[in-house]
């Protein structure tokens, strides 16, 4: 079945993460009984599976609750970390939810290399099967390279692609590519943008005035601002969330390269300290690999207990 590929590249991918975290535990819990030293030891190796002090320290409070109820086994306290990390991303994982006014705009942002492009073709494609009308819009004019790659895919999916010369003003080319969704009819219209300018300086002013120029049509435009995350960089997400929240009012995320990480804690961290939606998780290069965030596969994924449904 379709899940159970996807998922089990999700627990494939997060097997260097959630095996680290396993045997780390099982160096502590050698006994039944846990006590403040054990404790502190699991918070360390929460903290170093990149989830945060915040997280690790409400896991930790429920162990230590659960602990004194009765003996605990290291199966006991997978468990109850799988279940307090699920509790943490619950609230944030909903999917992206498309506004019946045509054309929903979503903007896509984030560092060079986190998988802006593909993750604009995999929204594409998501919304394509959804049987709804898609254009994608060639954003990133920096690099001649990010315009070809977007045109592949827009070749692949057989979808429109709205495009300018290298160089060109994105923010003029956002503005034309709203009036042609318009003209057109799309349903939605995905917009693809730059990671890397001269200066954060440049970039920032470059995004901020995309979001001006399309907010001067109407003031819910863009109706979607993804900020796309790589969480194999790990602890540096948080410095890429920080920095472009100052640009613009990120309305999601979508983490990606879950496929190969041994950083796939920090999208716990993430989620607890930005309280952001999350809204899908890339696990691969191609255009089905884009999968919405399921709390509880995630979770037990992360800490290689079996999928429930299995
Ligand atoms: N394994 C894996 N690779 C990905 C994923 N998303 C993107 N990539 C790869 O990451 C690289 C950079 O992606 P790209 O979309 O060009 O990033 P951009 O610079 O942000 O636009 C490419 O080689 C993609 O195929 C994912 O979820 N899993
Ligand atoms: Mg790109």
């Amino acid at each position: 079945m379709l899940k159970k590929g996807w998922l089990s590249r999700l627990k494939d991918g997060l097997q260097k993460t959630s095996e680290k975290l396993t045997q780390n535990i099982a160096q502590v819990f050698t006994h039944t009984k846990i006590d403040e030293s054990t404790l502190e030891e699991l918070e360390d190796i929460l903290i170093q599976a990149d989830m945060g002090t915040a997280a690790a320290a409400q896991i930790i409070v429920k162990i230590k609750k659960k602990a004194f109820e009765k003996e605990f086994s290291r199966e006991n306290v997978l468990e109850t970390i799988s279940e307090e990390i699920e509790g943490i991303l619950r609230p944030y994982a909903y999917p992206l939810e498309i506004l019946p006014k045509k054309p929903h705009v979503i903007l896509m942002i984030g560092v060079n290399g986190t998988g802006k492009t593909t993750t604009t073709a995999k929204l594409a494609y998501f919304f394509q099967k959804q049987g709804k009308t898609v254009a994608v819009v060639a954003g990133d004019t920096f690099r001649a390279a990010a315009i070809e790659q977007l045109q592949v895919w827009a070749n692949r999916l057989n979808i429109p692609l709205i495009s300018r010369h290298m160089g060109a003003d994105p923010a003029g080319l956002a503005y034309d590519a709203y009036q042609e969704a318009v003209k057109m009819g799309y349903d939605v219209l995905l917009i693809d943008t730059a990671g890397r300018l001269h200066t954060n300086e440049t970039l920032m002013f470059q995004l901020q005035k995309i979001d001006r120029v399309l907010k001067k049509i109407s003031p819910e435009i863009p109706q979607s601002c993804l900020l796309v995350l790589d969480a194999m960089i790990g602890q540096n997400t948080y410095a890429q969330v920080e920095f472009f929240q100052k640009c613009l009012p990120i309305t999601g995320l979508i983490m990606t390269k879950l496929d190969g990480t041994a950083r796939g804690g920090v999208v716990v961290g993430i989620a607890e300290r930005f309280k952001l939606p999350i809204h899908a998780i890339g696990v691969g290069e191609d255009a089905e690999d884009l999968h919405p965030f399921h709390p509880q596969d995630f979770a037990r994924a992360l800490v290689g207990l079996k999928d429930l449904n299995s």
